[in-house]
């Protein structure tokens, strides 16, 4: 764990003098272009010293205590609002009119968003019925971990945990499942884990809703637990952020929740409190 920090450090110091430069105009119509350059922490050391402050040297319950503190502080969206989000949070970085369907990839038009068989609609990763928090302006419209996904698809993940195996489906992208879970294609696992634990330091049972956390099963239903977690930690490390969900985060920060995913800033977070 050390090593990794240290090489994530390593990292950050590396791309500082490319970011500063970046940062120099952070208008969001600039975010794009970055999309297809290798991963980087594109904004996680400017915040150390302002947005997690409070955070910095904190390990285990106390950082997620900070984090808890820290990220609550938010403007919270209708879900009705979550559509026009989403068009510009999940924009497909070569076509502009299209946004990118998390689990199974396809870049589909902004337009099809709906109910019907072939349009997107908005996949709760984490599962609504884990904590049965529905789509009431809270946890269930909050665009972290709101994602647009193919109509069916979206059906076909249902309310199952996250493990590995199972099998294709149509239009899953490399995604799998079996009859107790679900396995995102490996481009977006890392991405998948940690909407999840921003979700558990987000929700700590305040302001009448349950308290979401991680656990190691597979069968939680409607519990307000999603599996699990040795998995994720692992989906974690091997899919590191990527510029198409740094510049996310950063849209989600700027223009409409003004809070941060700090899993997606400091991945190595997640060793650090699990
Ligand atoms: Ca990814
Ligand atoms: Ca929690």
């Amino acid at each position: 764990m050390l090593a990794i920090r240290t090489r994530r450090r390593k990292a950050v110091a590396l791309a500082t003098a490319a970011v500063l430069a970046a940062l120099a105009a952070p208008s969001l119509s600039a975010t794009p272009a970055t999309a297809t350059t290798a991963a980087a922490p594109a904004t996680a050391s400017d915040y150390d010293s302002t947005y997690y402050k409070d955070a910095i040297g904190k390990t285990g319950d106390s950082l997620k205590s900070s984090l808890h503190t820290i990220i609550s502080d938010q403007t919270k969206l209708s879900y009705s609002a979550v559509w026009d989000a989403l068009k510009v949070t999940d924009q497909d970085p070569a076509d502009s009119g299209n946004v990118i369907l998390l689990y199974s990839g396809i870049s589909r038009s902004k337009s099809l968003n709906g109910g019907d068989t072939g349009d997107w609609n908005r996949e709760h990763v984490w599962a609504k019925s884990h904590g049965d928090f529905g789509t009431a302006t809270g946890p269930g419209t909050d665009i972290h971990h709101l994602r647009p996904e193919d109509v069916r698809v979206n059906s076909v993940r249902g309310n199952k945990d996250f493990d590995n195996g199972g099998s294709g489906f149509t239009d899953s992208g490399g995604s799998l499942t079996d009859s107790d879970s679900f396995e995102p294609r490996d481009a977006v696992k890392g991405d998948v884990a940690r909407m999840i634990f921003y979700m558990a330091v987000r929700y700590e049972g305040g302001d009448g809703w349950a308290d979401l956390e991680v656990n190691g099963s597979v069968d939680n239903g409607s519990s307000p637990y999603i599996g699990k977690l040795d998995v994720l930690k692992q989906w974690n490390d091997e899919d590191p952020p990527d510029a198409f969900e740094e510049r996310r985060n950063q849209v989600v920060y700027d223009t409409y929740q003004h809070n941060r995913n700090p899993f997606v800033d400091h991945p190595e977070w997640v060793e650090a409190i699990w």
